[in-house]
C-alpha cells in the first residue's frame, strides 16, 4: 500500500484529492495546522479513514517530523495562504506561507524522504498580466499580486530542485477550480450561496467587484486527479489544467441566477471597494500537454458546475 501525505487537507482540493487517493487504495496522512477548534467539515464525511497528524508550513521542524514520520511515497502541498485579496493586506505571512512554505516541504523531503515524489499547487495567477494567450507552459509569468508572486517563487524553487538533487517534483498550473466546497470568499462559491439565500428569502442585493474579469473555470473534483496523474508519469514535468475555455464574472452571474430561475440584475451591485488593486483581466489555459501526456481531460462544464453549487447551497439553506 502507497502512502500519501497531503498538506492542505482541510481545503477544497485536499478534501477531493483526499477521497480520490482512498479510492486508489492509498493510506491518506493528512497534516492539519494547530488551531483551537476543530475545521474538518469537508473531511467529515470520510475523516475515519484518514490519519491526520499537526504541521505548519512556517515551521521547518514539523514539517521534518511529518516526512520523516510518515515515510510518504507521494507528497502532495496544497497548503498555501490562497485568498488573492489577502495577500495585499497580508504580504509578509502570504509569502512565508504560499513563498518559502515550499523550501521547508521540499528540504523536508530532501532530507528525510528523497525517494519520494512531490506535487506542487502552482496556479494561473503566476500568468497575472498575460504575455500569451492561451498559457501554455513555457509562457512567461507575470503575476499582479502579492499571492501571485510567492506562487512564482514557489513554482522556481519547486523546478530547482528537481535540477538540483534530482528529486522527482511536478507543479501543476492549475486554473481555477471550484466546486460545492468552495471556501465563501471566491467568486463562485460567494455567488452560488447568495443565490440560494436569496431564494430562501434571506438576503435581497449582492454586492460585488469587477464584473468584466474572465477566468478558466473548472471542477475541483476533475483537477485533483491531474495532480495525481502527474506523480504516476516516469520523468517529472510541470503540467497546465484547464478548460481551454474562459468566461467572465457576468457570465458567472448569469449562470448561476439562471439555475434558480433568477435574473443577476437584479440584486446585484458595485462595491468598489471590492476592486482589486492589480487586476488579472484574462485568463485562458492551454491543456495540451496535460491531455496528451497524462490522458487528462476536463469533464464538467461551467455551466453544470455552477447549477451544481447553486443546488447544493440551496439545499444548504433548505429551498428546492
Ligand atoms: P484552500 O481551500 O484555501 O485550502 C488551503 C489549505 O491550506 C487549507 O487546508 C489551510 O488550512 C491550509 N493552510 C493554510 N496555511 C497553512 C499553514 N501555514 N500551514 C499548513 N497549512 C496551511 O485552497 P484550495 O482551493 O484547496 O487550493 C489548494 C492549493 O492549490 C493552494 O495552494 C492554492 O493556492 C492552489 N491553487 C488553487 C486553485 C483553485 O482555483 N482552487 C488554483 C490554482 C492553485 P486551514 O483549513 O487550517 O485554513
Ligand atoms: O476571483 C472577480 C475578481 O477570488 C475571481 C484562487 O483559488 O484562483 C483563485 O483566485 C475573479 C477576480 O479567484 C468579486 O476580481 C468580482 O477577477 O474567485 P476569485 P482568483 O482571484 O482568480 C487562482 C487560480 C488561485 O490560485 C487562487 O488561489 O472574480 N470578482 N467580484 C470577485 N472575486 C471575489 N472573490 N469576490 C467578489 O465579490
Amino acid at each position: 500500500m502507497k502512502t500519501a501525505l497531503i498538506t492542505g487537507i482541510t481545503g477544497q482540493d485536499g478534501s477531493y484529492l483526499a477521497e480520490f487517493m482512498l479510492s486508489r487504495g492509498y493510506r491518506v496522512v493528512g497534516m492539519v495546522r494547530r488551531s483551537s477548534v476543530d475545521r474538518f467539515e469537508r473531511l467529515e464525511h470520510f475523516q475515519r479513514q484518514l490519519e491526520l497528524i499537526q504541521g505548519d508550513l512556517t515551521d521547518q521542524t514539523s514539517l521534518d517530523i511529518a516526512v520523516r514520520d510518515v515515510r510518504p511515497d507521494e507528497i502532495y502541498n496544497l497548503a498555501a495562504q490562497s485568498f488573492v485579496p489577502t495577500s495585499w493586506n497580508q504580504p509578509g505571512l502570504t509569502g512565508e506561507v504560499t513563498g518559502l512554505g515550499v523550501t521547508r516541504v521540499l528540504e523536508a523531503m530532501r532530507k528525510n524522504r528523497p525517494e519520494a515524489r512531490f506535487y506542487q499547487a502552482s496556479s494561473s495567477e503566476m500568468f497575472g498580466k498575460v504575455l500569451e494567450t492561451p498559457q501554455r507552459e513555457t509562457t512567461p509569468f507575470y503575476p499582479r499580486s502579492p499571492y501571485g508572486a510567492a506562487k512564482v517563487y514557489a513554482h522556481w524553487i519547486t523546478v530547482n530542485y528537481r535540477e538540483s538533487y534530482d528529486l522527482f517534483c511536478c507543479s501543476g498550473i492549475l486554473f481555477n477550480h471550484e466546486s460545492p466546497r468552495r471556501g465563501f470568499e471566491f467568486v463562485s462559491r460567494k455567488v452560488s450561496d447568495a443565490v440560494a439565500r436569496i431564494k430562501a428569502g434571506k438576503l435581497d442585493r449582492l454586492t460585488m467587484g469587477n464584473l468584466d474579469a474572465h477566468r478558466d473555470w473548472g471542477f475541483a473534483g476533475d483537477y485533483v486527479k491531474a495532480m495525481w496523474m502527474m506523480l504516476q508519469q516516469d520523468s517529472p514535468q510541470d503540467y497546465v489544467v484547464a478548460t481551454g475555455v474562459s468566461h467572465s464574472v457576468r457570465d458567472l452571474l448569469s449562470a448561476a441566477f439562471a439555475a434558480a430561475d433568477l435574473s443577476w440584475d437584479e440584486y446585484v451591485v458595485i462595491d468598489p471597494a471590492l476592486i482589486r488593486p492589480a487586476e488579472v483581466d484574462t485568463l485562458v489555459g492551454d491543456p495540451t500537454r496535460a491531455q496528451a501526456e497524462l490522458g487528462w481531460q476536463p469533464r464538467v462544464s461551467f455551466d453544470e458546475l455552477m447549477e451544481r453549487m447553486v443546488r447544493a447551497d440551496m439545499a444548504r439553506h433548505g429551498v428546492t
